[in-house]
């Protein structure tokens, strides 16, 4: 653990310091963002008299639609001249939303990043490839800066370019790997099809910290037989951070979350009610020492849920489970609610198919209609016809059952659909609602 004063600290005093921090965060957004002088205002929420935890309840949300009003800089609290850094979101939903940093910022920043590549393992004897883009994305110099805070080796790659990046593994003695976990599929793919003398067990890399993205604990479990590693699971967003809000520990249960900095909350995305530690829902982040870009209960739309429990590795911090879904990718299917992750666990689980899917949604009529596209192995595509129908056949009935959806099953080649290097895309949705 690389700061146990926080990583350890007694709960007790981990919500006294929060609400120390959280004071004085709700009271610098109120002075110097007017967003949030006015919505405070509104909802006759004075910060002076803020006293417990647990009168954030009372103040109004932050949505995203806001953040995307006060574009490019409205949301600011301090001067240009004190913001060092601007990010962007990517943009998976709607347009990018922007972010700054001041100095101290991005030492915070580095501090968490610093304790997330630690939790998995890492420490200055590491030689870690950073294959998240480079850019606007916060991934890459996300990664980049904890691992020099942390004192380890960066190779500062980006992404893309697969076969050279299998080549510096190998010729730098990379020991670990930072990239979307569906890239790292992509680079296994790639050793498989095209580089047959290439083996992932004879280079050094032990192990990678993969997230910007949903996965499953199957895409674990093949991510690391194939390249011989432990796979951690990262996770954040750019206006809380980026990397560096949560991470899983050497028990991969759970991604602890960094309390002494974010605040979290989850609620019920129908009423915004707050619902007890343990309950899934949409988790909502409060920054508690950010100077440039405070959040003050942003609604991330991410589905999870969050509760403390006694973690072997030794950090008190609360954890949340893996984020399986957003609110706002969920797919409503002739009003079925359907997370592409599900999908996805059904389809790992089942012998011949391959990690890479597409699901298209149209209408047709007045309704629904779901083509999964699924890329199956060498070997069952090139076994006689009724193999293949046999297969799709069963992963039909597999989703029915486990989803409650029928879906028409299209069975591919190795290597139709397009590979990511950052983020991977698995819904088309092209119905007109
Ligand atoms: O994806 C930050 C990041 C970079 C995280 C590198 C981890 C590694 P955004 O582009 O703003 O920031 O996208 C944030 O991506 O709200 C989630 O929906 C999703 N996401 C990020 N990490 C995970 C994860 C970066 N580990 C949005 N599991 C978030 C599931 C994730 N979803």
């Amino acid at each position: 653990m690389l700061n146990k004063q926080y990583e350890a600290m007694e709960v007790k005093k981990l919500k006294e310091l929060q609400r120390e921090r959280l004071k004085w965060s709700l009271t610098h957004a109120y002075n110097n963002v007017p967003y949030y002088r006015q919505a405070f205002d509104k909802a006759k929420f004075n910060p002076d008299k803020f006293s417990s935890l647990d009168d954030l309840k009372h103040v109004p949300f932050l949505m995203k639609q806001t953040m995307r009003d006060n574009y490019p800089f409205g949301l600011f609290a301090v001067p240009m001249e004190k913001v060092v850094r601007i990010h962007s979101s990517s943009g998976t939903t709607g347009n990018a939303t922007v972010v700054g940093y001041t100095k101290n910022d991005i030492e915070v920043w580095a501090e968490v990043m610093a304790r997330t590549i630690a939790a998995a393992g890492g420490s200055e004897k590491d030689i870690i490839q950073v294959a998240y883009g480079y850019g606007l994305f916060t991934g890459g110099l996300g990664v980049h800066y904890g691992a020099e805070k942390l004192g380890a080796t960066v190779i500062p790659i980006s992404g893309g370019n697969t076969e050279r990046q299998l080549m510096l593994i190998k010729d730098f003695g990379t020991t670990m790997l930072a990239c979307t976990p569906s890239y790292a599929i992509n680079m296994a793919d790639y050793v498989e099809k095209k580089m047959p003398d290439y083996d992932f067990k004879k280079t050094k890399l032990k192990a990678g910290i993969f997230g910007a993205e949903p996965w499953t604990e199957n895409m674990r479990k093949e991510i690391e037989s194939r390249m011989g590693i432990d796979a951690y699971d990262i996770y954040g967003l750019s206006e809380v951070i980026g990397p560096g809000v949560s991470c899983e520990c050497s028990q991969k249960s759970g991604l602890h979350v960094f309390e002494d900095h974010f605040y979290v909350e989850v609620i019920d995305p129908e009423t915004g009610e707050v619902l007890p530690e343990g309950e899934k829902g949409e988790i909502v982040y409060t920054s508690l020492t950010k100077e440039a870009c405070p959040v003050i209960r942003y609604r991330s739309r991410d589905i999870t849920r969050i509760y403390r429990d006694a973690c072997k590795c030794g950090r008190t911090l609360i954890k949340m489970e893996k984020v399986t879904g957003r609110s706002d990718d969920m797919l409503i299917i002739r009003g079925v609610n359907v997370f592409p992750m599900q999908i996805e666990a059904v389809l790992m689980e089942i012998e011949g198919t391959e990690p890479h899917y597409q699901i298209i949604v149209d209408r047709k009529g007045a309704l629904d209609d779901v083509e999964i596209m699924v890329e199956v192995n060498e070997k069952i595509f090139t076994d006689e016809l009724g193999a293949l129908k046999g297969l799709a056949e069963r992963i039909e009935q597999r989703i029915r059952s486990a989803l409650g959806i029928s879906a028409k099953i299209t069975l591919v080649e190795p290597s139709t659909l397009q590979r990511s290097e950052g983020k991977a895309k698995r819904v088309i949705d092209k119905r007109q609602l």
